[in-house]
């Protein structure tokens, strides 16, 4: 049956964008939700993820056309921020070569700039904002049969004067949308339909289509125990992106995949990647009965939250094979964890963190640095903190801020600094996690200047990639943190 839709994953842990690649494959949850989705609906989805591209130059555009030869009538690229430059220029490559094809972007990438990337990349014809699932097959409801895109809840896209009338009438008139698109003379008008609703019950979604992948490439193996944050911290583009709800599975929900993977593929360390597993201390308890009565020979990793931690329940996780627990400190200063409404003090950091470290046999504490509102007596307050946590033998994971355009942070920042790009300090975010290549710096090859130059031609696209004040927020600190060994020495 020839494809409806080719879905390809653009998430990817490549260490390093611009010199030499590094990998860990983490298989690709929100695409094979989404394939689940498509194809319980009666829809053929080609699925390619990008992470096992053989090439070891897997970001020129030759390697990705290839890739993605022979697409279905509508290309579905899923990307995160750090890929988002990448995937706008592959996007109009994939145009060039395949001009009648349907180009939709999804993910957390896109999300907060669709207006803007719209207007500017004329190759793009739809963006999927949020969460995917009844978004996608609506949209190729309307992709295939004819309809109005307008009634698709949840998207934004391109409408052309030209077409107006057309739209709508009959499957081909979407792609011709496409080709307007292209087309200098059309005006383009950017529509914005309504927010969808949130699915929630997450239960009765099943699991994502695991037998669409080889699940013995992947290293890491992630879960969703759970969707979105209720919480408000102003630099997280997580809760924006879930509409700031949150909704669970069911700790019989969670354990039946656990107990699935593990039986069928052998899988035996789990990562729970939702930030809110730990959403109330009932949930937690009922789940690690459920895992304990299964009897299963599994681990697993998972996020804790400060406020809503206690020793009872730490105890009960790593009795039940919780090896690492991850905490979001963001800061050991009070002023800043009230002005990032965070939603905890530092005193509890204090309570909640030192037994951690006692119970499970990693605890790793994130730290967000660099706001601009952050004093040095604010930096030093977390730098002390981060030193304790250190010699009681946790792991600290610092982020210089990233200003992704669905935050809070973001918007104050934009509104009130100027953002500045340093080719030679990349935030480590976007290309490295916290594992800092190169001591977070390095130097962009010719062959990659075009997104670079894509980068800072649209700062308002891209704020992931932009500081602000390098010389006396950004720069001090750093040296600081590099004192203390937090971050290898560099070059500046
Ligand atoms: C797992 C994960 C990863 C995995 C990705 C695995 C994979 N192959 O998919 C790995 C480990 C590779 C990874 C890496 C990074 N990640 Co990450 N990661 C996550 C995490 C924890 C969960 C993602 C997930 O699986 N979500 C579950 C699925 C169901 O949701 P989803 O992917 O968003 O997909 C849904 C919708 O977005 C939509 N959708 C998605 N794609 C498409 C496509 C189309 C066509 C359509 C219609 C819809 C659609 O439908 C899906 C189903 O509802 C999120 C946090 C979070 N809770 O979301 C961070 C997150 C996505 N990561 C983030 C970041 C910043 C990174 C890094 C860049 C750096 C870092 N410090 O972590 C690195 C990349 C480094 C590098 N050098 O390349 C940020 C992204 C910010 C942003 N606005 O882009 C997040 C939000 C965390 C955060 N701290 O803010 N990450
Ligand atoms: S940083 Fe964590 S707690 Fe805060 S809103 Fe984001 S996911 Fe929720």
């Amino acid at each position: 049956m020839p494809a409806d839709i080719t879905l390809v994953n653009l998430n990817m842990l490549f260490m390093r964008y611009a010199q030499e690649i590094e990998r860990e494959l983490h298989v690709p949850l929100g695409c094979l939700y989404l394939t689940k989705a498509l194809e319980q609906a009666g829809f053929a989805v080609d699925f390619r993820d990008y992470q096992l591209c053989p090439s070891d130059t897997p970001f020129d555009m030759e390697v990705f056309t290839n890739f993605l030869a022979d697409p279905a009538p509508v290309i579905g690229l899923s990307c995160m921020a750090n890929l988002l430059p990448f995937t706008i220029l592959a996007a109009r490559a994939l145009k060039d070569r395949w001009p009648d094809r349907v180009l939709v972007l999804g993910g957390v990438g896109p999300k907060g700039a669709e207006e803007t990337i719209l207007r500017r990349f004329p190759w793009v014809d739809v963006i999927c904002r949020g969460e995917g699932e009844r978004t996608a097959v609506e949209l190729m409801a309307v992709l295939r049969g004819g309809g109005d895109l307008s009634a698709v809840a949840g998207i934004s896209w391109r409408r052309n004067t030209e077409e107006t009338e057309r739209h709508g009438q009959d499957a081909h008139a979407t792609q011709e949308t496409a080709r307007h698109g292209q087309d200098a003379r059309a005006t383009p008008e950017v529509v914005h339909n309504p927010d969808r609703a949130r699915i929630e019950d997450l239960d009765g979604m099943g699991f994502p289509a695991w037998e669409k992948v080889d699940l013995s490439k992947y290293a890491g193996y992630g879960m969703m125990t759970s969707r979105g944050c209720p919480y408000l911290c102003t630099f997280c583009s997580v809760a924006p992106v879930w509409n700031h709800q949150s909704f669970s599975r069911s700790p019989k929900s969670i354990v039946d995949e656990i107990e699935f993977l593990h039986r069928s593929a052998g899988v035996k360390l789990f990562l729970f990647q939702d930030e809110f597993f730990v959403s109330g201390k009932r949930h937690v308890m009922d789940f690690c009965r459920e895992l304990t009565r299964r009897g299963l020979d599994v681990t697993w990793k998972a996020f804790g939250r400060v406020n809503l931690m206690d020793v009872e329940m730490m105890h009960a996780m790593a009795d039940c094979g919780c090896l690492e627990l991850r905490f979001g400190v963001e800061s050991g200063s009070d002023r800043i964890l009230k002005l990032v409404k965070k939603g905890f003090t530092s005193a509890q950091t204090m309570e909640v963190v030192p037994p951690a470290i006692e119970i499970f046999p990693r605890v790793d504490t994130f730290y967000v640095w660099g706001f601009p509102f952050e004093t040095m007596e604010d930096f030093n307050q977390s730098l002390f903190q981060m030193v304790s946590f250190r010699m009681m033998g946790g792991r600290i994971l610092p982020s210089l801020l990233s200003l992704l355009p669905q935050t809070e942070v973001y918007r104050q920042c934009a509104s009130q600094y100027t953002l500045e790009f340093c080719p030679f300090l990349l935030p480590e975010f976007v290309f490295t996690g916290h594992e800092v290549a190169d001591a977070g710096e390095m130097d962009i090859p010719p062959q990659y200047q075009a997104y670079f130059r894509l980068i800072t031609d649209n700062p308002d696209i891209f704020p992931g990639f932009f500081h602000v004040d390098l010389k006396n927020n950004v720069m001090p600190k750093l040296e600081l943190l590099r004192q203390f060994g937090f971050y290898p020495q560099g070059r500046v």
